[in-house]
């Protein structure tokens, strides 16, 4: 045996035993699984009665993310109940602000608010320095629920993506296009540049501190790169997620990193190849075929059943998971939705998905 694969092997114990994490980092011509493996983003939240329940004991939202105990609890619920091959921490993108000192609030029935960012002074009061406070309780987080997941699952660590980030932290909420966030980008090219940059290296903090924890892979969700045009999502999406593939990859090579650029079309394309992520979250908008021919010979694909067919259920549901499963299994797949969960969908929906998966492939 050469030092070469004793040192791979000392590194990546388990892994055998790990679909998840073995589909993503085995070579292109290694034998594929059976089945691909699955996940769902959202998994842990507000679709399951043992979720409600903790999340009441909890008290705020935030309250459960940075409380190490619940937090790990509501992450291994949804293992226990349907088994699948990856945890995904459970926190939220908005933690990075709050950690910068733009505090976030979560108001019962209503998404996010935060202190709208406006201008440069808004900007200035951002302190970088400090972040560690709020984020090692994430970090306690992550080593708790490794000590608890089973050994085959994969635990997956995230954070959102600058621009999606910014575009919260700009409009202070959700809103249907994020205009303030695209506007601030165009008024004040510089300031824009300053928060990107700032989101940039805390991201590479968060993520390597997730990683030192215990996460195996990590996932970048840009939820919001899709109503940028293809010049500024090249300066604002795709440039700073270079950066931090790069700034990740100079202390962990081996954590494969997964983008998520929720329904940029074709500009998918560009993202694979110019990060080089590990793996691609693919949105319900992309066609199959199109995955397979353009994207799945470059990285693994993710994705991308539509949840409101999941919401919906029976035999339409089961149709789609076999043509996903049929038109990508010549390449490396891993099942998931185009986005999110929705909070009405039947548990028992889910506990039928992961049938129907594993059945298609036979
Ligand atoms: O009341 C509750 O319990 C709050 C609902 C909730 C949950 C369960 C929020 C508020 N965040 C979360 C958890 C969460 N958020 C996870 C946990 C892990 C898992 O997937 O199981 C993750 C990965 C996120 C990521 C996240 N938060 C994204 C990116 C992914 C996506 O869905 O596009 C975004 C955009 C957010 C912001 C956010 N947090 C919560 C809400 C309701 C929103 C959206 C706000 C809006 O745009 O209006």
């Amino acid at each position: 045996m050469t030092g070469e694969q004793t040192e791979k092997s000392a590194e990546q114990p388990n892994q055998h035993h790990k679909p998840f994490l073995s589909l993503l980092t085995q070579k292109e011509t290694d034998p594929l699984p059976s089945s691909p493996p699955v996940w769902m983003m959202r998994q842990a939240g507000r679709y399951l009665p043992e979720y409600r329940e903790v999340r009441k004991q909890a008290g705020g939202f935030l309250n459960l993310c940075y409380n190490p105990e619940l937090a790990a609890e509501v992450t291994i619920q949804p293992i226990r109940r349907y088994g699948f091959d990856a945890a995904i921490l459970f926190s939220d993108i908005l933690v990075v602000p709050d950690a910068l000192g733009q505090s976030v609030r979560f108001e019962t029935g209503e998404g996010p608010r935060l202190d709208p960012l406006a201008n440069a002074a808004d900007l200035a009061r951002l302190d970088p320095s400090n972040t560690d406070k709020i984020f090692s309780h994430v970090y306690e987080t992550v080593d708790r629920i490794k000590s608890e997941l089973p050994d085959e699952t994969t635990l997956i660590g995230f954070c959102g993506a600058p621009f999606t980030v910014a575009t919260y932290m700009v409009a202070g909420r959700g809103t249907p296009d994020q205009a303030p966030a695209r506007m601030m980008a165009y008024r004040d090219r510089d300031s824009f540049q300053k928060l990107i940059d700032m989101l940039v290296d805390t991201s590479i903090d968060y993520l390597r501190g997730q990683i030192d924890a215990g996460a195996e892979v990590v996932q970048v969700f840009d939820s919001w790169a899709s109503v940028l045009s293809d010049d500024e999502f090249d300066q604002w999406c795709l440039e700073p997620m270079v950066r931090i593939c790069n700034g990740l990859r100079q202390y962990h090579p081996q954590v494969p990193i997964i983008g998520f650029p929720r329904a940029v079309g074709p500009l998918y394309r560009r993202y694979v190849e110019k990060t080089g992520v590990n793996a691609v979250g693919c949105d319900t908008s992309l066609p199959l075929e199109w995955m397979r021919d353009e994207l799945q010979p470059l990285t693994v694909v993710q994705g991308n059943l539509d949840p409101i067919l999941l919401l919906n259920g029976g035999p339409q549901l089961e149709q789609r998971v076999k043509r996903i499963i049929e038109t990508l299994s010549g390449g490396r797949h891993i099942f998931n939705l185009g986005h999110g969960i929705i909070k009405e969908t039947p548990p028992e929906h889910v506990a039928q998905l992961v049938e129907y998966i594993r059945a298609a492939a036979g």
